[in-house]
């Protein structure tokens, strides 16, 4: 137990993410027209919400505009400062189809997500660009630890022990679940390379189509450069919890960042561990594009 975080069934959760939260999950209420986005940390959650929120809007910019940027989607995992009510107890009262994620581990997410069959979409990125990426996002994120080494963070990277557990067992349990009919298991690199057709993905997915003419606008809103200044997404109103200085939230979205920090050593010994890890699987990534 530490000041940021306590283990709960083996998982390293920050005090934000409540027992009542996860008491709660056991028996929250899912609908079968839900769609969930769930995501391993810094894996390109933030970029699939907006995408998803644009298509929730018919790719009409102006009513995603108006869209309150803390209320469309509802992130169960945490009761952040500041806030009056459990996000899943606002979540009981919104209308259909709701918009939900989260980054629980398999063991904690609502048991109703396997027999109620939602849509699910799930994003994964290579496990070396995310340990770069939540290095970061502890130091920025006044609710996690800053680890001042990054031989420290990496150690507790590769243990599996950092708030969210391991990034394997996460994954690995989607990608056994990739071809269920109401699951679309997407990669980051492969949504850098082609942009647009992971948008086409995820609209006929979801069934809510991109108008004739549009994709392209899809595209631009939704590219780094346009999300990093949009002043309409959430970590623009998010100081209780991100100290931007520190680190922002949109840092460099990149592949292959990892380069400037895995040592030959540590890349040799995360190479092994991966093996040993997934071996069989079939899931794999690319390192740079
Ligand atoms: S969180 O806090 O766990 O929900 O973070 P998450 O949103 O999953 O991941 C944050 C990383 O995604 C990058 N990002 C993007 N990359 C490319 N294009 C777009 N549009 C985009 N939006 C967010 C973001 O920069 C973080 O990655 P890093 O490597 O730190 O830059």
């Amino acid at each position: 137990m530490t000041e940021y975080d306590r283990i709960v069934d083996g998982i390293r959760y920050p005090w934000a993410t409540k027992d009542e939260i996860l008491e709660a999950m056991k028996t929250f209420e899912v609908r079968e027209d839900d769609v969930w986005l769930i995501t391993y940390r810094k894996s390109g959650n933030t970029w699939v919400q907006e995408i998803i929120t644009v298509l929730f809007c018919g790719c009409d910019f102006t009513k995603r505009g108006e869209m309150d940027p803390k209320k469309r989607v509802s992130f169960v995992d945490l009761l952040k400062p500041g806030m009056t009510e459990f996000v899943h107890v606002t979540a009981a009262k919104k209308p259909s189809p709701r918009i939900m994620t989260t980054h629980l581990q398999s063991r904690h997410m609502p048991r109703e997500i396997i027999t109620k069959k939602p849509k699910i979409v799930y994003v994964a990125r290579n496990p070396k660009d995310i340990a770069v990426s939540l290095y970061y996002f502890h130091k920025s994120n006044k609710l996690l630890k800053t680890f001042e080494l990054w031989e420290e963070y990496f150690q507790a990277f590769y243990d599996g022990d950092l708030v969210g557990g391991s990034w394997f067992e996460m994954n690995l349990y989607w990608w056994n679940r990739r071809n269920d009919d109401n699951v679309l298991f997407l990669k980051y690199e492969d949504m850098k390379e082609d942009l647009a057709s992971a948008i086409v993905k995820i609209s006929e997915f979801l069934g809510w189509p991109v108008p004739e003419g549009k994709l392209e606008d899809v595209v631009k809103h939704c590219s780094f450069g346009q999300m990093k200044t949009n002043p309409i997404l959430y970590w623009h109103t998010e100081s209780a919890i991100l100290d931007d200085s520190k680190s922002p939230f949109m840092r460099k979205g990149l592949v292959g960042d990892w380069k400037n920090y895995f040592t030959v050593r540590q890349n040799e010994a995360f190479d092994k561990l991966y093996e040993k890890k997934m071996k069989g699987s079939g899931l794999e990534f690319r390192y740079e594009l």
